[in-house]
């Protein structure tokens, strides 16, 4: 299924001077306070956010899965379901695959579909925390950081491949996950364990491209639930000082105990040059994967905060790359994703509204309550006809997920694919 610029703009048609209306007022009221509208739109629509293969079908967790029925049974259809939400929001103009999930069959004609729908193929994930059919080694006991050579040498190699899949597509960064870790007290050797990641990142590192970027992605446990080599952001950085200026920290917003301050994380990762992925999702408890925004959406605004002041006084970072890594297992993915996208842009034209200036001066003056008016005053606003005229500019909906309902995308994704179809992924 394609959804047509001209079937977009035929059903919001009846929308349109509500729309018109609110973007007025909201914009007179952001003119007066000094704000440059159209500069703000022009930075929405360019926000553009990778959407996971993996996030297309029902999500699962390990007591079940529920399919949402019409799931994408292949990388083409992956690809058709990210030009969907991309037709609808604008926002959604890159992939991101995970290997070996993903693989191309005829890498030409999935350029060729990908760019049809103008998406671009963002990081390309490796997966060395499953084992694959066929694999001589099992990782059973780590991968990268196992004790055992012959095994790291296969994850290695893994690694290599995935980069040189992604190379084919036009992909420029390659996302390192790694589950390596131990379940009990004792099961492991810190350090040797730690040296053995290092050493294996040094090797995947030498068959980068001249173009490419390592992300290194952190989390504190699971499926390890004791220890996990690669925990927190300080190792992630640590490990990617040792690999080289090619290689960042990817911050996952669900990767940090609870209460973790993010937003200071971000701000040191990029003040040292060294934030160069980021995946977007909500928690309540842990990695738990849900819609982006449903749960601190403030936090998320604050997030954005760094990520603006970042992007404006860090020249030494790199545009970071965004995706979002959230897959929920009782809604619609599509929908979920659309909320998600929805949510960021959101946090990030929020953000775009914070006096920076006037924050300055009420830190230097010490004025706490100030401070938080600012940031406060920004939050607040409803920014939701700024996304709504970047979208709509662009050919998008001006409700992503109206039109998603009313074009009744669900009921011909099942028509077309059945109800039996599952994707590949977790
Ligand atoms: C791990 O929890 C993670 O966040 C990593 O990004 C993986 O690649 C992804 O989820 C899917 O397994
Ligand atoms: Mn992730």
């Amino acid at each position: 299924m394609r959804i047509d610029k001209d079937i977009i703009k035929e059903n919001d048609r009846k929308d349109l001077k509500s729309q018109q209306e609110k973007l007025d007022f909201l914009s007179n009221n952001l003119l007066k306070d000094g704000h440059d509208v159209v500069e703000i739109i022009n930075k929405l629509a360019q926000f553009q956010v990778a959407v996971p293969s993996w996030a297309l079908g029902a999500g699962g967790t390990r007591f079940g899965r529920f399919s949402f029925h019409g799931e994408p049974g292949s990388l083409e259809q992956k690809i058709d379901d990210v030009g969907i939400l991309h037709a609808l929001t604008q926002t959604a103009g890159a992939i991101s695959l995970h290997i070996p999930w993903d693989v191309p069959k005829d890498y030409e004609a999935i350029k060729q579909l990908a760019a049809s729908h103008d998406i671009i193929f963002d990081a390309v994930n490796s997966n060395t925390f499953q084992d694959q059919k066929n694999a001589k080694e099992s990782y059973r006991f780590g991968s990268l950081s196992n004790r055992t050579k012959t095994i790291r040498e296969q994850a290695i190699q893994h690694n290599i491949d995935v980069i040189n899949i992604g190379n084919k597509l036009g992909s420029k960064s390659l996302t390192v996950w790694l589950a390596d870790g131990a379940n009990f007290p004792g099961q492991n050797n810190f350090q040797n364990a730690l040296q053995n990641t290092q050493d294996s990142l040094k090797d995947i590192y030498k068959a980068l491209p001249e173009d490419w970027k390592l992300f290194i992605e952190y989390k504190p446990y699971e499926p390890n639930f004791y220890s996990t080599v690669i925990q927190d952001w300080g190792t992630s950085f640590m490990l990617a000082n040792e690999c080289g200026e090619k290689a960042y920290t990817l911050v996952d917003l669900g990767h940090h105990l609870p209460n973790s301050n993010i937003e200071q994380i971000v701000a040191t990762l990029m003040m040292k040059g060294k934030l160069g992925g980021f995946h977007f999702n909500d928690s309540k408890y842990g990695d738990d994967d849900i819609t982006v925004g449903s749960i601190k959406p403030y936090a998320l605004f604050l997030i954005f905060n760094e990520l603006v002041y970042g992007m404006n006084n860090n020249p030494q970072n790199p545009y970071p790359a965004w995706m979002i890594d959230a897959s929920h297992n009782i809604k619609d993915p599509l929908e979920d994703l659309i909320q998600s996208l929805e949510a960021i842009q959101e946090a990030y034209a929020k953000a775009l509204l914070i006096d920076q200036d006037q924050l300055r001066l009420a830190q230097i003056e010490n004025d706490v309550v100030r401070c938080q008016e600012i940031l406060q005053n920004a939050y607040r606003t409803d920014v939701r006809p700024l996304l709504q005229e970047a979208r709509r500019n662009r050919g998008g909906a001006i409700s992503p997920i109206n039109a998603y309902r009313s074009l009744r995308v669900r009921e011909t994704l099942i028509k077309e694919r059945g109800k039996h179809s599952v994707a590949s992924g977790l």
